[in-house]
């Protein structure tokens, strides 16, 4: 039996775009997910959020499913033109109401409430009026919106995340153009990493100053990152995996610990990477009081001949701005997504932490799996996510073991729901959802993971 701590929160995941749909109504504005996902060709199939699994009208049968899996903790995001519709403003009652009656249902059922406050869902409006992150006064606009939520939902709510994955947001939709608002740069994503920096820090600022004192909760930045093995001994692969890394982690995390990017990222990027003024720097530093941290995978680095093959374009940024080439070894299982099952990483990973942010108390905020689920006569088995989970939450355990700092876990997802670009051609829940119907069918990992929050550990 591997025993977790006591207070160690067992939690699942979702977000605003990928399951409530009702995107015309209660008052709501159009996000740039909205607008992209209708854009021909940039979704798989075409698939929209427009209505995905309808949570936004069944969220009670939701929660309730949630407490029969015994989840201590519930992790969603706020959709932003839900609250302002045209992302500035005074803010929408029918949006503050609806999550008002999330939160209380799930306080009803003991499980609480964590709240990221942007999961990529821009309002429109500041992406046509004002180029979206691209413009310094996003940061502005952010912190009005975070202190709207925080004066709304914070006499219930102790637990905020800022943004949910900004290197997704700079580098998939800036760098990539593979996710909203769809742009091709090399430029635009470090000006856009830039001012989701910026943006987090205003709304911390704002929190500490107005609503911390008295609200008593905490707040982060929530991060994602894979791990990133040498693929030789050699002194260049070691070497390029910690660039790899500094570029994916610390481009985001080194800001809010030390109050500035990598020093590698300068070196190699140039006037491409923005500058911090001082003043800048100290609301940065610091502005996190907790490391929230989502992993899904781990890839090989070597150090690049600057040949870069369309795997490190896929995985994990800007190959040539880093020299670093990523792959894969065969023998490695994989998920639906492509990616690499590889638990030592996720232990790895979190020795990394550990080490260059000086210890700090780690959430790791989603960790997941897609897998080809199928409904059979009424129920869904899904024993190779059951592996994954275990194989992950026992490296989480080995991290405990040596003296890391982790207080919990939240499974990406409760629920399928739509995989952005991916649509709902892939399944990363622990409950089944027939698109079709709505119905909603607990697959085997979920009596698996109740289980294993029963028993606050592995068998
Ligand atoms: C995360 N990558 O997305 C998101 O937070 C979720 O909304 C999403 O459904 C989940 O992971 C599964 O994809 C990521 O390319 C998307 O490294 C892409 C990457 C990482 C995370």
């Amino acid at each position: 039996m591997k025993t977790f701590p006591q207070s160690f929160v067992w939690g699942s995941a979702a977000s605003s775009y990928q399951i409530e749909g009702a995107w015309q109504e209660g008052g709501k504005g159009l996000s740039i997910w909205d607008v992209f996902a209708h854009t021909p060709g940039k979704t798989l199939g075409g698939h929209t959020g427009d209505v995905t699994t309808d949570h936004f009208h069944r969220y009670k049968e939701d929660v309730a499913l949630m407490a029969d899996l015994g989840l201590q903790a519930y992790r969603f995001s706020i959709s932003w033109p839900r609250i302002q519709p045209d992302g500035r403003g005074k803010p929408n009652p029918e949006g503050i109401r609806f999550y008002s009656e999330l939160i209380d249902t799930l306080l009803k059922h003991n499980i609480t409430p964590w709240i990221a406050l942007y999961h990529w869902d821009l309002p429109v409006s500041l992406q046509m009026e004002f180029d979206g992150w691209l413009n310094p006064g996003i940061a502005d606009f952010f912190a009005d919106y975070a202190a709207i939520c925080f004066e709304a939902f914070g006499d219930r709510v102790r637990n905020w995340l800022t943004l949910n994955e900004p290197w997704c947001s700079a580098m998939l939709g800036y760098g990539l153009g593979l996710h909203a608002p769809g742009r091709h740069s090399h430029s635009e994503p470090y000006l856009a990493g830039h001012h989701l920096l910026l943006a987090h820090a205003r709304a911390v600022d704002r929190y500490r100053r107005d609503f911390q004192p008295h609200q008593k909760g905490r707040i982060a930045i929530c991060n994602n990152c894979d791990w990133r093995e040498p693929l030789t001994g050699s002194p260049q692969d070691r070497a390029a995996a910690q660039r790899a890394l500094e570029f994916f982690l610390g481009w985001f995390a080194d800001p809010v610990y030390s109050g500035d990017y990598p020093a590698v990222m300068r070196q190699r990027l140039g006037e491409r990477l923005p500058c911090f003024t001082d003043q800048q720097r100290e609301l940065l530093k610091g502005s996190s009081d907790f490391f929230a941290l989502n992993h899904y995978t781990t890839m090989l680095a070597s150090q690049s001949n600057g040949q870069i093959t369309s795997e490190a374009y896929s995985n994990g940024g800007i190959g040539d701005d880093q020299l670093v080439q990523l792959s894969s070894d065969p023998t490695w299982v994989k998920t639906d997504m492509g990616w690499n099952v590889v638990p030592w990483g996720l232990r790895k990973l979190l020795g990394w932490i550990h080490e260059r942010y000086q210890a700090p108390e780690i959430f790791i905020t989603e960790n997941g799996c897609a897998m080809p689920d199928q409904c059979v006569g009424g129920t869904v088995a899904d024993p190779d996510r059951i592996t994954f989970l275990n194989g992950y939450i026992g490296a989480v355990h080995e991290a405990l073991a040596a003296g890391i700092d982790v207080k919990g876990y939240f499974v990406w997802s409760f629920m399928d729901n739509f995989e952005w670009a991916e649509g709902f051609s892939k399944r990363f829940g622990m409950t089944y959802v027939d698109y079709a119907t709505g119905q909603r069918i607990p697959k085997k990992s979920a009596q698996w993971y109740a289980n294993t929050i029963k028993n606050n550990g592995l068998k």
